[in-house]
């Protein structure tokens, strides 16, 4: 393993001014998107979208650090025969590439899950690399409810994320460890903070046990923010406050960088929650966004399937792009929202 060359990759994935395009729904969660939208989710379909977006090209050199390709992305070719993983290094982002398989029910443990994919993952990093993916991502999903998550639930799924980064490390691949606290309860604020807290600090455990280089890695968490459901939501300068506290508390300086995941967030939201935290440094990490949903959920409106509409969508990515770029040096208004609406 040659960590400096782990580091530096980490590190460019959490520059200031960039984040991460998480471009890796599974076919079950992209039909979900394509249903909202009114389009049919075919192989052709999803080609041109997602070719839509790496050959935005304000947004992917400006903007965005890396991209989180799904299985099918990294070997598909855009519609003039390049592969789509060449636009994204011609554009200078970082290709990436999610190795999860999905989760499973876990046993004894009911409504709670457990990531699956450790199986021959060794030799599908190997391919992964050869193709040009330089970082990968494992997602783990903790529910919050009555009597969960148990300590069950966040152990195994702590030890299945150090295994994978592990295994990343060893094929010279830097692994995000996705530990995902779902927002969909009505819980509070302060309960996901209490969660979260559980869950970062058996994670970086189990880190360690597993010999895990932390200069080597992306840490990829939710925010602490209030459930969808609560009566109670805090406020952007809480979720700020709270999420950087929790993050001091449990992620050691030596990692290079933290990217969020949105969760469910409004876009707007999730901009605006980067911006206000990067008003609390000075931060001992990189602190970026790896946004799947409130990254895409405009451009996906914008470009509704139809090729006319492939501009549109662009300039829609392109403005998520920079807003998220600019919140990631706390330099985001929301004016500048509405300047462009
Ligand atoms: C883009 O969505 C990713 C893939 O999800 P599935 O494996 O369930 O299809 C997801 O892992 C994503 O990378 C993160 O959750 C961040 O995305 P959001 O939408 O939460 O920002």
């Amino acid at each position: 393993m040659n960590l400096t060359e782990l580091n530096r990759i980490a590190t460019a994935m959490v520059a200031p001014g960039k984040g991460i395009l998480a471009a890796d729904e599974s076919s079950g969660t992209i039909k979900k998107r394509f249903d909202a939208i009114g389009v049919e989710s075919t192989e052709a379909n999803r080609r041109d979208y997602r070719e839509m977006l790496f050959r935005s090209n304000e947004a992917m050199s400006q903007y965005i650090s890396g991209v989180i390709l799904y299985d099918e992305t990294i070997w598909q070719d855009a519609k003039d025969g390049t592969p789509l993983i060449k636009l994204i290094e011609q554009s200078g982002a970082i290709p990436g590439i999610k190795v999860d398989e999905g989760t499973q029910a876990l046993p004894m443990c009911p409504g709670e899950l457990v990531t699956v994919g450790l199986d021959k993952l060794a030799e599908r990093l190997k391919k992964y690399y050869e193709r040009g993916a330089r970082f990968a991502k494992w997602r783990a999903v903790i529910d919050i409810g009555s009597g969960i998550p148990s300590m069950t639930a966040i152990s195994v799924n702590a030890h299945a994320l150090a295994r994978y980064a592990a295994l990343c490390q060893a094929a010279q691949i830097v692994p995000i460890v996705e530990p995902e606290v779902l927002m969909d309860g009505d819980h509070d604020i302060d309960r996901c903070y209490d969660v979260t807290q559980r869950v970062l600090n058996k994670t970086f455990q189990e880190l360690r046990v597993q010999r895990v280089a932390l200069e080597g890695m992306v840490l990829k968490p939710n925010m602490a923010i209030s459930g969808k459901k609560s009566p109670k939501q805090a406020g952007v300068e809480e979720v700020a406050e709270k999420t950087v506290r929790l993050l001091k508390a449990c992620v050691p300086a030596a990692v290079p960088g933290i990217a969020f995941l949105s969760g469910g967030q409004s876009d707007e939201e999730a901009t605006a929650h980067l911006n206000a935290m990067h008003k609390l440094g000075p931060l001992p990490w990189g602190l970026t966004f790896s946004y799947g949903r409130a990254l895409q959920a405009a451009p996906q409106k914008a470009w509704s399937g139809k090729a006319e509409n492939v501009a549109a969508g662009q300039r829609a990515f392109s403005h998520r792009a920079r807003m998220n770029g600019l919140a990631s040096k706390g330099e985001w208004q929301s004016s500048l929202e509405k300047k462009a609406a």
